[in-house]
């Protein structure tokens, strides 16, 4: 059984598509990031990095409970553990890994501060014509690789796939249509027919919706604020004595 801690955050998600994907037994636990459950020192043991998702296998290697952070790693060991999407064939499993590590170095981290600035920090046009204008170049770069290959890490369905997906649910808000990106939209299309992803989408509107009634009497904190973050970031990465 995979214990998911976790948030439906497109981080979130893309390990649930992945779960349900694979058809493995599994249960979602809610940690609700705006109320700072990834503060908590329960969920400090499971991500040192006070962040989701973080995973636990109750039935790890050797057979016992394993726990990992880092979803695009979560989605490698899941891939290994049951021998689904991300192909043996070195052309196509380097391929994947190149896709994968794409999403997390460029994907996450720029369409991240994209949707920080133009939500939590409008005034500051700097920052959100840099990363306004990364993120379309990185719709190109996906709109480029998808005109040669069928699925983003080769001719298959794979982790590469599974992981960009959900970061790219925000594409209309960048003006990423079916006129000026063909070969995305075709692939966008393709992800939202699969019954997984469908699920993903339906389990990510419940989990929301539980997370804010059980959210309504404490106290929502600033994770964006710095200042008001401070102690709490200091505090959840300092060595206890
Ligand atoms: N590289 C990490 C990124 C994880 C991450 O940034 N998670 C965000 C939600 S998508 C989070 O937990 N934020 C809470 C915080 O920063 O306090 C991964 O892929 O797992």
């Amino acid at each position: 059984m995979i214990e998911l801690h976790s948030s439906p955050t497109p981080n979130g998600q893309k390990v649930m598509i992945m779960l349900e994907e694979t058809g493995i037994e599994w249960k979602h636990i809610d940690v609700d990031i705006n109320v700072g459950e990834q503060f908590q020192p329960e969920h400090l043991k499971l991500n040192p990095n006070n962040k989701i998702p973080a995973i636990v296998d109750t039935d790890g290697p050797g057979g016992s409970p394993y726990t990992m952070m880092e979803s695009c790693a979560i989605l490698v060991y899941l891939a290994e553990k049951t021998g689904r999407f991300l192909p043996v064939d070195a052309r196509k499993r380097y391929g994947t890994l190149q896709w994968l590590f794409f999403q997390v170095a460029h994907i996450g981290p720029m369409f991240g501060q994209a949707n920080h600035f133009n939500r939590q920090a409008r005034d500051n046009q700097y920052a959100r014509d840099r990363y306004n204008n990364e993120s379309l170049r990185l719709y190109r770069v996906l709109e480029n690789r998808l005109g040669e290959s069928a699925w983003l890490g080769c001719d298959e369905y794979s982790i590469a796939d599974i992981a960009t997906y959900p970061w790219c649910k925000g594409h209309t808000e960048r003006g990423v249509d079916k006129t000026a990106f063909p070969n995305f939209m075709r692939w966008f299309t393709a992800m939202e027919d699969r019954p997984a992803v469908q699920r993903n989408n339906e389990m990510t509107a419940e989990i929301r919706t539980r997370m804010e009634k059980a959210a309504k009497d404490k106290p929502v904190i600033n994770m964006y604020d710095t200042r008001d973050n401070a102690e709490r970031l200091v505090r959840a990465t300092s060595r206890k004595p």
